[in-house]
């Protein structure tokens, strides 16, 4: 064991090998405070070679490796769940390129965070099609081994859509590397979009060559009251249609709003209360406000709103919707649902859901929010405190009987690995493990995550 430290210090430098117990513990945590584990080491190599050395050096000891990214996974993916793996945080590897702007691309280290590759893109005039309320902590890495939704995917996809090429380290320490980011490519297995959402059990992630988007120079956003889920779903379908700027759609509720404005001490968007909220953003070359107004005034399930076009209005609005999940883990520690449903299936979910928890864990309660334009709901239970797994299975199983997905975003991680039956067919799961064991065969990387 301690051959192995040794040899890994050789690698990165003895800095970068953390094996105090207080210096790891931010990163055996996740940031829930849900999943915690106990890792042999730390280890934070700096570019793609170090990365390269260290999982050789753990594939020829036997070793598992646990990977991280900027540790805002909520389903307890990049944390170890037991003890005695090396945890392999990605953190230091933070090269940027130069935006291309001819491609509109940018190639990025597995470490850069979402708001520094933002921040990169604009300077360029340029943006990144991807956003999500972590910008300040999530890396670019983690964000495609989860393959990250967010706010936009509505208007440019998940981070799949977004890439045009990989880095990753294989198991057995070999590095491919596909980063000229043709726009054309046909020579065989996708291995850049079999990567994306492989939760790090088939390969380390080093670099990722992403595109990039035209950044609206106008926004406007709307916060709106609406009188029920099916409400919002009439004011979705009415923004699809007639808001060709339309860029995001969000949703919360009542109870949510109750909760975060406790914790923001933010003030009440209307002079009443409503039970339902939306988002909405439009954004355009030319300033998008007069066409949200029109929407707004034509939809008949809008039953009150608010509309700002400056920055301070427009970031406002937003954090009603996106200090949910601060605001919910201030409460308490949650058990986190991401799952999604075909889009009718919605309103009889949100109607479903709280006997379905009550009966499971009946102290518990349920805040639920989400990106409406994909059906996809956060679904929070805060005071389910041992009765986690018995909620996980009840909300599932709703999910499942709705033809939906236990996981919409946020990875199977741990948390889920237990129910992707529920989503994924024998034969899919079969199809999985036979990737898995090709490119992993003796099981290194992320034991524990996505697999029963
Ligand atoms: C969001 O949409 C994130 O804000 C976090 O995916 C969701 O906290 C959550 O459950
Ligand atoms: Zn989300």
């Amino acid at each position: 064991m301690s051959d192995l430290v040794e040899r890994l210090r050789e690698v990165v430098g003895a800095a970068f090998v953390l094996t105090d117990p207080d210096l790891r513990a931010g990163y055996e945590t996740d940031w829930t405070g849900r999943f915690t584990g106990a890792a042999r080491c730390v280890v934070r190599p700096a570019d793609t070679a170090e990365v390269a050395a260290v999982v050789r050096a753990c594939a020829e000891a036997g070793v598992p490796l646990t990977v991280q990214g900027g540790n805002t996974g909520l389903v307890g993916g990049g944390v170890p769940a037991g003890t005695g793996d090396v945890l392999l945080s990605l953190t230091r590897l933070t090269a940027l390129d130069d935006v291309d702007p001819v491609e509109a691309q940018v190639t990025a280290g597995a470490g850069v965070t979402l708001e520094r590759l933002q921040a990169h893109a604009r300077a360029a005039g340029l943006d990144f099609g991807v956003d999500l309320a972590a910008r300040s902590a999530a890396t670019i890495g983690g964000m495609v081994a989860t393959n990250a939704g967010g706010i936009r995917v509505l208007r440019y996809g998940s981070m799949r859509e977004q890439l045009t090429g990989i880095e990753a380290v294989l198991p057995d320490g070999s590095v491919v590397s596909r980063l000229a980011g043709l726009a054309k490519d046909n020579t065989g297995y996708d291995l850049t979009h079999l990567l994306t959402g492989s939760e790090g059990t088939l390969a380390v992630i080093t670099r990722v060559r992403v595109r990039l988007v035209p950044l609206p120079p106008a926004r406007a956003v709307a916060l709106v009251a609406v009188d029920g889920t099916e409400g919002a779903l009439s004011l979705l379908a009415a923004a699809r249609s007639r808001l060709a700027a339309l860029a995001a759609l969000e949703l919360f509720y009542a109870d949510g709003l109750a909760l975060v404005r406790a914790h923001g001490n933010l003030s009440a968007p209307f002079a009443q209360e409503y039970p339902v909220y939306v988002v909405v953003e439009a954004a355009g070359a030319t300033d998008p406000t007069d066409d949200l107004l029109e929407l707004l005034s034509d939809c008949d399930a809008v039953q009150d709103a608010t509309v700002a076009s400056d920055a301070a209005g427009r970031a406002r609005l937003w954090a009603y919707r996106e200090t949910h999940t601060e605001a919910i883990n201030a409460a308490g520690v949650p058990t986190k649902l991401d799952v999604c449903v075909p889009l009718r299936e919605l309103p009889g979910l949100v109607e479903a859901l709280p006997a379905a928890v009550a009966a499971a864990a009946p102290e518990a309660r349920t805040i639920v929010f989400g990106h409406l334009g994909e059906g996809n709901l956060h679904v929070n239970v805060l005071g389910a405190g041992d009765r986690a797994e018995e909620v996980t299975d009840a909300v599932l199983k709703l999910v499942a009987d709705r033809r939906g997905s236990i996981s919409s975003e946020h990875g199977v991680g741990r948390a889920k690995a237990r129910w992707l039956g529920l989503s994924r067919a024998p034969q899919e799961i079969a199809a999985m493990r036979a990737i898995k064991g090709a490119l992993d065969p003796a099981g290194l990387l992320n034991p524990g995550v996505l697999f029963p």
